[in-house]
């Protein structure tokens, strides 16, 4: 098989790696960068270091690292090597990560240095094989391991249904479902947005998005090695950083509360944008109003996308026509959307219903998940995204709502349902109800409904508190409302829609 012709991953981006290999492809800052060629042979490295651990085929290699260019390189290494990788999200604390290591049975698990002292214990039970630590100093045991590896590796040989990802996302029951994703769904969609987006040898990516979700591990990064361009790499947005390097950048890509901050900023204007071509949106609704605003401020009309770890990007507004405020835009080429009502028969313009989707971008199921796996897909091979929109007459596609119960915040998703179980479990607490409300920030706010057991004396902080280390800081309520019973409806079922107005403000 000729290099072209190998479905791996690795060897569809670095197609797109620019002829000359000196040239930048990740300016961390401060002096700090790394060459294309670097990009190749430190991952091939770490590649060598994988091969030689000699790991069942599929082998799981998880990683919960802060994010780092190396964080990139063991990413293109595990694809190269022919493993599956497997992001977690650094906000995880040791309940979260205990779950994903017992589900997932990874090989091999990269932590951070700073983390080592809970994740080796959680390695251990669950009898991992190989425990590295990977830091943001160039740091930690994996690098020290890969420094004595050849710097050549022939990538492994893929097949297009080949396991490249497995991606955690939050389940409507509590339970985060593994969505794994092939070499070939996420190389069709690289492939799919690097042309509909147009992207070219000289653009500049300003990259502060975190690397453990489909937003800033694929979408962003394959976009940029796709078309050989440099990446301006920061460890985590801020908007002031932002303001000063987006003069050197051609395109952005962030969730709605970066923009919202982009327009706090009273420098923030045309002269920041001056070199901009494009700015993305998605993982959350962007409000016609930041859309609006952004506009008036700097002359740019922020794409707006639509997408989903199982199915990476599904719609997209147009590169050159109209991009109209409130919606995600026009099913991407290749890539069927559906609008239906609960017959499933196809909706009429206007007329809201679920969003199904098919192509080759949609993953292959949940991992050891076949049951809920069978029910999220149509007969006809749709997938049943869950979330809930109507298309306009010419056929950009607006999502107006979810019916699954899911709190978006920042770009996070938080399943109510999760955290309400771990609200249950504290002493003195009789039963919670978890909603998401308006908040300028970060679009909806985690806030929790309590109801105390007879007798039992709750206190807002002492919950919060309670919470606090031991779940991700991002899903922990900003605010926590005693009452003395939750409203239902007469089926028994909690009425959140009542909650949701009655706590908005
Ligand atoms: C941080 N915090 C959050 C939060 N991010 N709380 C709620 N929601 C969030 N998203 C917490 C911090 O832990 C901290 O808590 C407090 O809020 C203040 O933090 P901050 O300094 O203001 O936050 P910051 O670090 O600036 O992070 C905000 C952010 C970040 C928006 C930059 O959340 C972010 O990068 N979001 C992007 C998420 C993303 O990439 N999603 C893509 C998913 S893929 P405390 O208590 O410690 O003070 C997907 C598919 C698709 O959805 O279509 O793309
Ligand atoms: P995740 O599970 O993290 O991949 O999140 C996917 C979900 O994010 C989708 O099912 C949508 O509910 C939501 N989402 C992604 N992009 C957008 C967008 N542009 N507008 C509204 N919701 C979005």
């Amino acid at each position: 098989m000729r290099e072209r012709d190998n479905g791996n991953l690795f060897a569809v981006l670095s197609a797109g790696f620019p002829a000359d290999r000196n040239g930048c492809c990740i300016d961390a800052g401060e002096g700090a960068w790394y060459s294309w060629d670097d990009v190749e042979r430190a991952s091939a490295m770490i590649a060598n270091l994988l091969s030689r651990l000699a790991l069942p085929r599929g082998a799981r290699v998880a990683v919960q690292v802060e994010k780092s260019p190396e964080a990139v390189l063991l990413y293109l290494a595990t694809l190269r090597a022919g493993c599956v990788f497997l992001p977690l999200n650094i906000a995880y604390q040791a309940a979260e990560i205990d779950y994903f290591v017992g589900d997932a049975e990874p090989s091999v698990v990269v932590c951070s240095p700073a983390h080592l002292g809970w994740i080796e214990p959680i390695a251990r039970r669950h009898r991992v094989a190989h425990l590295f630590t990977l830091g943001v100093e160039r740091d930690g045991t994996l690098l020290e391991a890969a420094a004595r590896e050849p710097d050549r590796f022939a990538t492994a040989r893929s097949r297009a249904d080949d396991l490249a990802c497995i991606v955690y996302t939050s389940g409507t029951t509590g339970r985060s479902k593994g969505a794994m994703l092939s070499h070939g769904n996420i190389g069709s969609n690289a492939r799919t947005l690097h042309a509909y987006w147009r992207w070219r040898a000289g653009d500049v990516l300003l990259h502060m998005l975190p690397i453990f979700h489909v937003h800033g591990l694929f979408v962003a990064i394959h976009g940029a090695l796709l078309s050989g361009s440099r990446m301006i790499w920061r460890r985590r947005f801020d908007a002031q950083e932002a303001v000063r390097l987006l003069p050197q950048a051609t395109v952005f890509m962030g969730v709605p509360t970066m923009y919202v901050r982009l327009l706090d900023e009273p420098g923030f204007g045309p002269q920041a944008c001056r070199n901009m071509r494009l700015f993305v949106s998605g993982s959350a609704p962007l409000l016609p109003d930041t859309f609006r605003q952004f506009e008036a401020r700097t002359g740019q009309r922020i794409l707006e996308r639509y997408g989903m770890s199982e199915t990476a990007m599904i719609t997209s507004n147009p590169y050159d026509g109209n991009r109209v405020a409130g919606t995600v835009g026009l099913p991407l080429p290749g890539i069927e959307v559906r609008v239906v009502d609960d017959a499933g028969r196809d909706c009429a313009t206007g007329e809201i219903g679920a969003i199904q989707v098919r192509g080759p971008n949609v993953f292959g199921g949940y991992w050891r998940m076949p049951q809920k796996t069978k029910e999220d897909f149509t007969a006809d091979g749709f997938f049943r995204t869950g979330d809930v929109g109507k298309r306009d007459a010419n056929g950009y596609l607006a999502i107006v709502g979810r019916s699954k119960d899911l709190i978006i915040t920042g770009g996070y998703n938080v399943y109510p349902k999760e955290i309400e179980s771990y609200l249950d479990g504290l002493d003195g607490v009789a039963e919670s109800a978890v909603i998401g409300v308006p908040h300028r920030d970060f679009g909806e706010a985690v806030t929790a409904v309590v109801v105390a057991r007879p007798g039992a004396r709750l206190e807002e902080g002492a919950l919060i508190a309670a919470l606090r280390g031991r779940i991700a800081a991002f899903k922990v309520p900003r605010r926590v409302h005693l009452v003395d019973e939750l409203p239902r409806n007469t089926m028994g079922k909690v009425q959140k829609n009542l909650l949701r107005e009655r706590y908005a403000s």
